[in-house]
């Protein structure tokens, strides 16, 4: 049992305003670089970089601190094969109309297709999972809270940690992404939220400019 003592905070730097605006700005221009990328090299990339961008994703917050998520991580060339046959398959399917024409036309700026070579090239592939059912210590099986939510942010800060070190990154959601369960051998209460790949880009790598357009400041805030 974990106890219900608590401990000063004391882990922020002492900072005036000014170096605070200066901190929040530069890592705001940096992440602003940040591009999802579809044309991968096959550059190894070490391990390392991939364990602390995934403890960095286990530090979000989670609904009752349950830290609801599981990362599959994937560099053997057999086990990416399998993924990438299966993620074929259903965006064939996908593309071929199963999307439907709205959700088609939406994704034409951005070109992508059912062709997820990547899925092979990359080093390594990070499979998401949210657990619906966990808890904190080894085997609990207690209700988790905010699981979408909770791994939603895991993802971000894993992208931005991968981003931080100099590595492309996908997030790449097949629909339906069951085999991703079986795959990677996890159990039935874990639902895989997304495949993020990371990598080197590939020299002749391009981004679509659709994807380069960022809503200003003023289209996604308002201040009360
Ligand atoms: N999963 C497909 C389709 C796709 C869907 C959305 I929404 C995107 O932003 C990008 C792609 C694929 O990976 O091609």
């Amino acid at each position: 049992m974990r106890d219900h003592a608590q401990i000063p905070y004391t882990q922020l730097p002492t900072l005036s305003d000014e170096e605070r605006i200066k901190r929040a700005r530069s890592f705001m221009r940096d992440m602003a670089t940040r591009r999802t990328c579809r044309m991968f090299a096959d550059t190894p990339v070490p391990r390392d970089i991939i364990e602390a961008a995934i403890v960095a994703a286990g530090t979000a917050p989670s609904g009752a601190n349950h830290q609801p998520w599981h990362f599959a991580v994937i560099s053997s060339p057999e086990v990416k094969a399998q993924i990438r046959a299966a993620a074929e398959e259903e965006e064939q399917a996908f593309y071929a109309g199963k999307a439907g024409q709205e959700w088609l036309e939406a994704l034409a700026p951005l070109g992508t297709d059912d062709d997820k070579s990547y899925l092979e090239t990359a080093p390594w592939l990070i499979v998401v999972f949210g657990q619906r059912k966990g808890g904190i210590e080894p085997g609990d099986m207690k209700q988790n809270y905010y699981v979408t939510e909770s791994v939603g942010i895991a993802c971000g800060l894993l992208l931005a940690t991968l981003h931080k070190a100099g590595l492309a990154t996908l997030t790449h959601t097949p629909s339906p992404m069951g085999f991703l369960r079986d795959i990677c051998g996890r159990p039935d209460h874990e639902k895989p939220v997304m495949v993020v790949v990371a990598g080197h880009p590939s020299p002749d790598a391009t981004v679509p400019v659709h994807a380069t357009i960022k809503k200003p400041l003023e289209q996604i805030a308002s201040w009360l």
